[in-house]
């Protein structure tokens, strides 16, 4: 980063330090991940100074000879890894990818269902305060109170009576495999637009780990840099009768022009995840958190659920004597980075919630396995009952750090 640092010191530093950050700390936060240099290289491009509205051989700008190749690449890798029939490379995100989806298929005031937020769904399944929420009709399916898995008596039930116009399955704090099958004979029971979001594990079904809903879905939209290991952005995969659809409603409904950096690390990083390499990575994902599911379960941990079957966690930190955001704080504070999160029928506000939400596809990248995550779940016990000693959380600190240098991450400078 010597250009950076001679013309801007103060970012260079800055991003320095988060590099450091990364490098030192164990990050459990189920959303984020560690990319290879090769992503980074193509993210860090000079693509990111081309425009090229519209879609490859129909742009609004010349000079696409180079583009139009890297755009239809990835999309070719989209849908060989997937076997989708149709991709979209152009969102900027996971949540514009949805809301192309609602563009696409509704009006305003429409119903639109997706899985409340508070039980484990996104804001852009149709929460309130998102746009999601306030354009279109939300109606609201929960998990069951006792077992703590999707409601599928209750999917069925609002869809007959509500007959939305589109059923989006996907989750962000669900630790179990979503029955993709069911969704989809409610969708078309009802005659709705059948959408999964899966962002959260398109890593695990790039690599075999986690059932694909491709086969079942008309729609699916996925961030690219979570599971998947890719940069930020987002895709949908669709059903060829629905091509036409979407892309109208990421370009020109939706979006400008496509960030071309981003959609040639996007081809970047689905080359990778169509390796061996990969499909052992993801399913060793899942083995590292049924590991610390396990291994926390032991120390008297609350799992939600009871356990995982995917990538992530969901602690009930309650029972422990404390919650979520003063647990996720001292944890920040022991090297240990997650973020707290509501637990399904929560009693507490979302601001200091009843959980935290642990996941394993960074370490995983970085190559930790059963000894690493019962050490882990070890500190994370040690923590539990002393979130109040300074002394003792850099101490443990200092454990993960020495822990952590055995174990580089894609993407990070090696000290
Ligand atoms: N914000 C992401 C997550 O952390 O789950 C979802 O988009």
């Amino acid at each position: 980063m010597n250009h950076l640092k001679e013309i801007d010191p103060e970012i260079a530093e800055l991003i320095s330090q988060e590099t450091t950050r990364q490098r030192d700390k164990i990050r459990l936060i189920p959303s984020e991940n560690y990319v290879t240099n090769a992503v980074l290289e193509a993210t860090g491009s000079v693509l990111t100074n081309k425009y090229s509205e519209g879609y490859a051989k129909k742009r609004y700008y010349e000079g696409q000879q180079l583009i139009d190749q890297i755009e239809l690449l990835a999309i070719r890798r989209a849908k060989a890894l997937f076997g989708s029939e149709g991709a979209n490379v152009q969102p900027y995100s996971g949540s514009p990818a949805n809301l192309a989806v609602y563009f696409a298929f509704c009006r305003p005031g429409d119903p639109i269902m997706g899985l409340a937020l508070d039980h484990g769904g996104h804001l852009t399944h149709g929460w309130g305060v998102s746009i999601t929420g306030d354009f279109f009709t939300p109606i609201r399916y929960e998990l069951h109170p006792e077992t703590h898995l999707i409601d599928y008596d209750m999917v069925r039930d609002l869809a007959r009576k509500h007959k939305p116009k589109v059923i989006v399955a996907g989750a962000t704090a669900y630790p179990r495999i979503i029955d993709f099958e069911a969704f989809a004979s409610v969708a078309a029971e009802v005659g709705a637009v059948f959408c999964v979001d899966m962002a959260h594990i398109a890593g695990l079904v790039a690599g075999g780990a986690h059932p694909s809903p491709v086969p079942r879905a008309d729609v699916v939209t996925t961030t690219t840099h979570k599971s998947l290991r890719g940069p930020r952005g987002g895709m949908i995969l669709m059903k060829k009768k629905h091509r036409k659809a979407i892309k109208k409603a990421v370009f020109p409904g939706l979006q400008g022009g496509p960030h071309n950096h981003t959609t040639a690390a996007i081809a970047v990083a689905l080359k990778e995840a169509a390796t061996d390499e990969f499909k052992a990575y993801a399913h060793k994902i899942v083995e590292n958190a049924k590991h610390l599911a396990a291994s926390l379960n032991e120390k008297g941990f609350n799992l939600v659920s009871g356990g995982t079957d995917n990538h992530l966690v969901l602690v009930d930190v309650t029972k422990l004597g404390t919650t979520g955001k003063p647990f996720a704080q001292a944890l920040d504070k022991a090297g240990i980075v997650c973020n707290y999160n509501t637990v399904p029928f929560d009693p507490r506000p979302p601001m200091d919630p009843s959980g935290v939400r642990l996941g394993t596809p960074a370490v995983t990248s970085r190559g930790f396995g059963k000894p690493e995550i019962e050490q882990l779940a070890g500190w994370m016990a040690q923590v539990a009952t002393h979130i109040d000693d300074e002394a003792k959380l850099a101490r443990v600190a200092e454990e993960v750090k020495e822990l952590c240098a055995g174990f580089p991450a894609p993407g990070m400078p090696v000290e």
